[in-house]
């Protein structure tokens, strides 16, 4: 008896430790192969991520490559400007006087980019002093009404005939010249 008894136990053992294990392993290993799915879709997950801000870095780089030669050479612009800003324009003053039909001094001579002032006066006669070149004019004045004055900047090179526009004065010889060099 005590060893069909024995044997009956061995055999469910057996029996069970065969239904037991077997599911279990599948169970195990159906379980593993998930895990390491899940574990290399978290390397993707964290990869891509990565490889994004590599390609965001690198788009960064190509923009600053891009970028950066123009803004040195607005800044280089910018300082050659600023230059010629601060250069202060070389000013130069003449006093004339007018009479009848005459002006004082017969020839003006300036630089280019000079900055002129005429300072005028009459000494006879009703005058003025004008240069169409630049736009430039003073009023008209008489012998007792003082001095006027005209400032303008001789921005072009060449001799322009200046001349007072009172009446006939200009035809009567009231002229000069402006010479810029
Ligand atoms: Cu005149």
């Amino acid at each position: 008896m005590k060893k069909i008894i024995l044997s009956l136990f061995v055999l469910s053992l057996f029996t069970l430790a065969g239904c037991a294990s077997a599911p279990v392993e599948e169970e195990l290993s159906v379980e593993e192969e998930e895990v390491v799915e899940v574990e290399e879709a978290v390397v993707e997950e964290v990869a891509a991520p990565i490889m994004e801000e590599e390609a965001v870095i690198e788009k960064e780089e190509s923009t600053k490559e891009a970028v950066e030669p123009v803004v040195e050479k607005e800044v280089v612009e910018k300082e050659v400007v600023a230059v010629e800003e601060v250069a202060e324009p070389n000013k130069v003053s003449f006093n004339l006087t007018g009479a009848d039909f005459a002006f004082s001094q017969k020839v003006i001579k300036v630089k280019k980019g000079d900055v002129v002032t005429i300072v005028f006066k009459s000494n006879q006669g009703f005058h003025d002093w004008v240069v169409d070149k630049f736009s430039a004019a003073t009023k008209q004045v008489k012998a007792d009404e003082g001095s006027t004055q005209v400032t303008f900047t001789a921005d072009k090179v060449g001799t322009f005939e200046y001349y007072c526009s009172v009446g006939a004065h200009r035809a009567a010889g009231m002229v000069g010249q402006l010479v810029v060099e």
